[in-house]
């Protein structure tokens, strides 16, 4: 039997050799070895049974979606200085518009956010954080729009008028961390909520942010965050994790994580990524624009997919969904289908 602290599943597509799994419940990423804390690879059949079934179990639906495939959540941002779409939807007609176009090209969620936390970024009061996104949620859901809403927020207050507006999920980006209202308002609602691994502020994020070893701090970390809802009084089933591409991370961190990320699945929950646009991948590709590094982000969003991660947080949503069904199809195993 493995004794080890945390199971890193190795990650693989296409054809299955002997004892093969599942990963997290996918058709397409399965495992057959594992890598143990002090880096060893080891057969997965000599896992815990537990351990092993947590590995592979399909992870709980989400708000009527089955996680056996990637879903795509389109990033709809009602900020005027948001890093990479800042300013881009001034009006409630614009943000419909954008809303109808991102279902139509393939978008499964959307989550609206209405603070940036790029890095550099000051807090937005909450009566203005409300004043931008309850009403584009409103107007979303009057549009007949009908897909999940995320609120993307570290305040209840903003959450609690969004969830009243029409949203169905809270999006975190401090894990529960930065209002202590946050963690009995998703409780009491009984909302999926999305915990993501953060260090520091968005303001001081950037400022030579250290580990010792940051895939397994991450890991760590979501544990605890993990542990801090459920004892809140957050089903499991409904925590979502993220280890927080560019939040408070290095290059170097950031593909750390990225190569590491099935790591992740050993915490028994949905995977998001969020890596879409962000500085690294234009300081590797050497695109200086944010809105030029959409083919790096699909390359990025490939390598989660991958990795079995089941939530692609993108703002390039036809281009993600596009290469998502090349790449289904290419690391199939089975018969050649294509949905349509
Ligand atoms: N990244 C951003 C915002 N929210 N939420 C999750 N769960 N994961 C992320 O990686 C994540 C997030 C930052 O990106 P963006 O919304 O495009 O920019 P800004 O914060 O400037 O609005």
């Amino acid at each position: 039997m493995i004794r080890s602290r945390r199971i890193r599943p190795v990650a693989r597509t296409g054809l299955r050799g002997p004892g093969a799994r599942p990963l997290a419940g996918s058709p397409r990423v399965w495992f057959s070895e594992v890598i143990d804390d002090s880096g060893l690879f080891r057969p997965a059949e000599r896992l815990d049974p537990e351990v092993l079934a947590r590995l592979s179990a399909r992870r709980a639906d989400l708000c009527g979606l089955r996680l056996d495939r990637v879903r795509i959540m389109g990033i709809l941002n009602v900020t005027p200085d948001s890093f990479s779409d800042g300013g881009d939807l001034p009006t409630p007609e614009a943000v419909v518009a954008r809303a109808r176009a991102m279902v139509a090209a393939g978008a499964d969620i959307l989550d609206i956010g209405g603070e940036s936390t790029r890095p550099g970024a000051t807090e937005v009061p909450v009566a203005e954080e409300i004043a931008r996104t309850a009403p584009a949620i409103a107007a979303i859901r009057a549009a007949g729009v009908s897909v999940p809403l995320s609120i993307d927020t570290r305040k209840a207050a903003v959450a609690a008028a969004a969830l009243d507006a029409g949203a169905d999920i809270v999006n975190d980006v401090s894990g529960l961390a930065f209002d202590r209202a946050m963690a009995p308002l998703v409780a009491a609602r009984g909302v999926p909520v999305v915990l993501m691994h953060h260090k520091g502020t968005p303001l001081t994020m950037q400022d030579d942010p250290r580990y010792d070893d940051v895939v397994t701090e991450v890991y760590d970390h979501l544990k605890q965050r993990l542990s801090f809802a459920t004892a809140a009084g957050i089903a499991p089933q409904r925590v979502i994790l993220d280890p927080g591409i560019g939040f408070g991370k290095t290059l170097q961190h950031n593909v750390s994580i990225l190569r590491a990320m099935a790591l992740y699945h050993d915490l028994g929950c949905p995977i998001l990524l969020g890596a879409s646009r962000k500085r690294f991948i234009g300081t590797i590709a050497g695109v200086d624009a944010a809105r030029d590094r959409v083919a790096g982000s699909v390359a990025v969003a490939l390598q989660g997919a991958a990795q079995g991660v089941q939530i692609l947080r993108v703002h390039d949503v036809a281009e993600t969904r596009q290469a998502l069904s090349l790449h289904d199809v290419m690391s199939g195993a089975d018969e050649i289908r294509v949905d349509r």
